[in-house]
């Protein structure tokens, strides 16, 4: 199947060296845009937070390389929907919670469908968090997205975690993709914009619980995976170390 080769071609990526996550401070331009973006003034969608370029090459390949372990020990699935329709993103997770979907609905599990632990979050993910969340609490949940040719994610919230006050963050590896972002509610007005490998988008404050979603993605367009696609990773406190843990289901689901 082409999508798992294609995950196959991430998984078997190496990065190396440290995790040198940076902020640059020079001025940048837009590709297709004329208007120069400072790098240190984050653009600002309906609320949501977006670093263009947070992450230099360096920083990408050292996380795609601890996906990449993180990917043996916990390997990609394509998740059902409670509708029972399949998703066209595959996913898998870390942390002492991870966000899970099938039959029974959208949350998070301590374990992996086959009933094995998932991995822990890799430290270059902290630093990622430390740098755009300093504020928050460590996330407990890192869920990673992969988008194959022809995948995208419909608009959603999130919402499955104990705790709705704690920021999103969300890393853009690879392949650029269309990401919009609403209101708090259903429909209205949106706002979109192209993220490529690097970039950084944090929903927090009143943003926290906004729709967002990736329309497509330019299959093909980056060159951080050599077969193409995109990660996305995202942290999240899904409230593990909460006492009001009400998220997090049940050990024993059914894969
Ligand atoms: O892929 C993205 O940039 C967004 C991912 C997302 O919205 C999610 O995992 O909830």
């Amino acid at each position: 199947m082409a999508l798992s080769g294609a995950v196959h071609g991430f998984v078997g990526y190496i990065g190396r060296g440290p995790c040198p996550c940076k902020r640059l401070s020079s001025w940048k331009f837009f590709k297709n845009c004329s208007i120069p973006w400072d790098m240190n003034t984050p653009l600002d969608l309906n609320g949501v937070t977006v670093w263009k370029g947070l992450l230099d090459r360096d920083a990408q390949e050292n996380i795609v390389a601890a996906l990449r372990i993180l990917a043996e020990a916990a390997p990609f699935r394509t998740y059902l929907t409670p509708g029972g329709k399949a998703m066209s993103v595959r996913m898998t997770g870390a942390g002492p919670l991870a966000w899970v979907s099938d039959r029974s609905g959208y949350g998070y599990a301590p374990l992996q469908p086959d009933g094995g632990a998932w991995p822990e979050i890799p430290a270059c993910l902290f630093d990622v968090w430390r740098q755009v969340a300093e504020d928050a609490p460590l996330p407990d949940s890192c869920l990673v997205n992969f988008y194959g040719e022809g995948t995208k994610m419909g608009m959603h919230q999130d919402r499955d975690e104990a705790e709705l006050s704690h920021p999103v963050v969300s890393i853009s590896l690879g392949d650029e993709a269309l990401f919009r972002v609403g209101g708090r509610k259903r429909g209205g007005p949106t706002k979109s914009v192209w993220l490529a490998s690097g970039d950084v988008a944090v929903l927090s404050g009143e943003a926290r619980l906004a729709y967002h979603g990736i329309d497509r993605v330019r299959f093909g367009s980056g060159t951080l995976l050599p077969k193409g696609g995109r990660i996305n990773v995202t942290l999240r406190v899904a409230g593990a170390y909460s006492s009001r843990n009400s998220a997090a289901r049940a050990p024993e689901r059914s894969g």
